[in-house]
């Protein structure tokens, strides 16, 4: 984190989408592991399985945060995500700070609540902060990007008020490309700071587009996986994202980076 800002490099889809988000270079954890170095990302996201097995917390640069729980995509029902890793092997690993997915609006959110709020409890036990993915899912959500659900903003909704209450240190949540609306999202965060996540390759534009119009709206910064690495120009790419969130430049200034 740099004057409050950070730019994470999430890299745990492996579990949440299966391997069809890689290719032959991404696929494999040291590749990506580079480019958190190389790029000076202010913190990677993993799995305890790839963590104890790629990051190396003696000569790590790159600051550890251990995703807690997961699920695949292949169950199609209402979703839920089952704590797989300890705060306790979470911290042995190196990590500086956990990450935990709530779907709000899951016919198992009370589940998901029910962990969530003990896990902020021994996290803020050993010091350490709690990223909350709040991403509105299931049966009774029938939108999950308006702005209303993203902000718990009219009279119903979730995602950045529901991390606040239930005790996150940082909510992490998606854009919906309202970039008025979303100035709300961050209101109903409270202190809960905002992080954005990327969501499915964009051109390089319309990445950079995003980052600076949350950043605008007053997010904290951006957890961002596949824009990054599935980027031909990984490197480049989060040069220009640093140039938007950390100085403030406009989205073709950043752009110029990446020609
Ligand atoms: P991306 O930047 O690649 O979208 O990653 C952000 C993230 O929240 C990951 O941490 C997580 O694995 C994935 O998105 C969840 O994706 P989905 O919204 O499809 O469940």
């Amino acid at each position: 984190m740099r004057n409050g800002k950070s730019l994470l490099l999430a890299y745990d889809q492996g579990l949440e989408h299966g391997p069809t988000d890689f290719n032959l270079n991404n696929v494999n954890p040291d590749y990506i592991l580079k480019i958190a170095e190389k790029g000076k990302y202010n913190a990677i996201i993993l799995h305890h399985g790839i963590a104890e097995k790629y990051y190396d917390k003696h000569n790590a640069t790159v600051p550890l945060i251990v995703k807690l729980n997961g699920k695949t995509n292949l169950v199609k029902k209402d979703p839920i995500s089952s704590q797989v890793c300890s705060i306790g092997r979470a911290v042995k690993l190196g990590a500086e700070a956990v990450g935990y997915t709530i779907y709000p609006g899951s016919e198992f959110e009370h589940e998901m609540f029910n962990d969530f709020s003990k896990l902020v409890e021994t996290a803020h036990t050993y010091g350490i902060p709690v990223i909350a993915w709040v991403y509105p899912r299931g049966k009774f959500v029938h939108d999950e990007f308006s702005t209303e659900t993203i902000a718990y903003a009219a009279r119903i909704g979730y995602a950045a008020r529901i991390g606040l209450e239930l005790g996150a240190d940082f909510v992490k949540i998606n854009y919906n490309n309202d970039s008025e609306g979303f100035k709300w999202v961050v209101k109903a965060a409270g202190k809960a700071k905002v992080l954005v996540a990327g969501g499915k390759k964009l051109s390089d534009k319309e990445v950079l587009q995003r980052a600076y119009e949350v950043m605008k709206a007053g997010a904290s910064g951006l957890a961002v996986g596949r824009n990054v690495w599935q980027n031909e120009k990984p490197l480049e790419m989060i040069k220009a994202l640093k140039k938007i969130i950390f100085d403030n430049k406009s989205v073709n200034e950043a752009l110029k980076i990446l020609k």
